[in-house]
């Protein structure tokens, strides 16, 4: 097998592998904006990208797809059906995400999935190390693959190791409730730079490699895109950094004053019925995005007559995900149970307050729809960055719009100009939604988006792919 110089290692291919009506098995883009951040540092130095291809058993030989690029090879792991359903939807989506996000939903920590997860962990780690040329660099990428980078330092020191983990590190005082928590740490202590969004991951992460591993830690303050900090153990360091992510915000500004863009936000505004207000929101049904609260926070408006009915919508779009896991069921159950309820309470006939749209949209619908809104509304309990808020910002065509940012977002850390709320204040998500959705066409409002504006065009993800594998390629430590 032929081995490469940069290698990246991420639960999912870039490519799905879905099966169509004619039975025949077909490579698909995946969702997500990993791969267009990724693909031309891995096409520029002819890379290779280790992943499951999303269905069981699948064991393709190494592959291309133009999509991605020809230069860059894909690299299958396979998984059986046990092992999604222990690695993927147990330990994954059931253990570590609630516990990053704050505990929203009760983690499961079952026993017989973490021997599973260490398993298929071990499996990524070798298909890495089959691939990478000697001294290659390889990133490993998020939650699923935390015990990657020390297994694939003991088959390969020669390695230079990055992990970069997209969703919150959480508080220490959460992460110890982890059984297999000092596993965890000593896992991402194999990588030589650990990359988190906000310094408060990358600090929490520092002092757990003391405490629990008995590392030697530096104290430096560890700030947005400053130094990292530095965790020695056995001979080798270790350094933490925040590197936000963010988007390709040339790309969404050009699409965002594209005519066609413009026409189509008319055109959904108009079957909206040209209301006065349009208010969205566009997330994965997740329990972390905090739809419930700004569903709640929008029916009080109503109620008190703040927002008027008759001149104000919302479009919620939430894209089915993990259906199989129960808290999400639970989560669209209630979602949906309160879009009927502000329906039956403040619609009219041809005219709901709410439109609700439970299934993923083509990427090209998303731009009109950031065209097309007032005001949107990002309101997670907890997210590691949340690119919709960014990309609302790119993608606007000028200072006009208002955005409304949860603080406990990563993003807020960077967009301080947004109407920052608490979700679990409703009184307060209530009051930011109503000032938001006056600011428009005042200084204020275009003031705040001008700065937000400069904010992601100076930050884009090519930056923060350069930001990362720079420090990864940094000096020896
Ligand atoms: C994780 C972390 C972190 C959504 N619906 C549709 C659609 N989307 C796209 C959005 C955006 C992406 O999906 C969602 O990204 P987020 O960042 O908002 O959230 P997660 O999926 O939870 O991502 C998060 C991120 O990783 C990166 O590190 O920011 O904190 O949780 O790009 O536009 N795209 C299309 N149709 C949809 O219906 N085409």
């Amino acid at each position: 097998m032929s081995t490469v110089d940069l290698v990246v290692v991420a639960n999912r291919l870039p490519v799905d592998l879905v099966t169509g009506d004619d039975g025949v098995g077909r490579w698909q883009a995946a969702p997500g904006g990993l791969v267009t951040a990724l693909a031309p540092a891995l096409r520029d130095r002819g890379g290779a990208w280790v992943g499951w291809p999303g269905v069981p058993d699948a064991a393709p030989e190494p592959f291309t797809d133009p999509e991605v690029g020809d230069d860059v090879v894909l690299h299958s792991v396979a998984l059986d059906a046990e092992e999604i359903a222990a690695h993927y939807e147990g330990v994954a989506n059931a253990t570590l995400w609630p516990l990053y996000h704050d505990l929203i939903a009760a983690p499961v920590y079952d026993r017989d999935w973490w021997e599973t997860h260490r398993r298929v962990n071990a499996r990524f780690a070798h298909a890495a190390a089959e691939v990478a040329a000697p001294g290659a660099t390889v990133w490993v990428q998020d939650y699923q693959l935390q015990l990657v980078p020390r297994m694939l330092r003991e088959r390969r020191p020669d390695l230079r190791i990055g992990f970069f983990l997209h969703i919150p590190f959480p508080p220490v005082e959460l992460f110890q409730q982890l059984p297999w928590r000092t596993e965890v740490v000593q896992g991402l202590l194999g990588a030589d730079l650990v990359g988190f969004h906000t310094p408060g991951g990358a600090r929490n992460f520092r002092w757990l490699a003391r405490r629990l591993c008995g590392a030697d830690v530096d104290d430096s303050p560890i700030g947005l895109r400053e130094a990292p900090g530095e965790v020695r153990l056995d001979g080798r360091t270790t350094r933490v950094g925040a590197f936000p992510i963010s988007v390709d915000s040339w790309a969404l500004a050009e699409r965002g004053a594209d005519a066609t863009t413009a026409e189509r936000a008319a055109e959904v505004r108009a079957g909206l019925g040209d209301p006065g207000t349009v208010l969205l929101g566009v997330d994965r049904l997740d329990y972390t995005k905090g739809i419930q609260a700004r569903l709640e926070a929008y029916g009080d408006l109503l109620a008190d007559g703040r927002l008027d009915p008759a001149s104000t919508v919302l479009v919620q779009v939430a894209t089915p995900s993990r259906e199989r896991v129960d808290a999400y069921r639970r989560t669209r159950e209630e979602v949906e149970r309160i879009v009927g309820r502000l329906n039956g309470d403040h619609a009219d006939l041809g005219r709901p307050v709410v439109h609700y749209l439970h299934r993923p949209l083509p990427p090209e619908e998303l731009a009109p729809l950031y065209l097309a809104a007032d005001v949107m509304l990002v309101t997670p309990l907890r997210d590691g960055m949340n690119l919709v808020a960014k990309e609302y910002v790119a993608t606007r065509p000028d200072d006009s719009g208002a955005l409304v940012l949860s603080e406990f977002t990563g993003a807020a850390e960077e967009l301080t100009e947004a109407w920052t709320v608490n979700p679990h204040d409703v009184d307060g998500v209530s009051a930011a939604i109503a000032d938001a959705a006056a600011s428009g066409g005042t200084d204020d409002g275009r003031a705040r988006m001008a700065a937000m504006r400069t904010q992601v065009r100076e930050h884009d993800v090519a930056r923060w792919v350069e930001a990362f594998l720079d420090a990864l390629a940094g000096p020896d430590v």
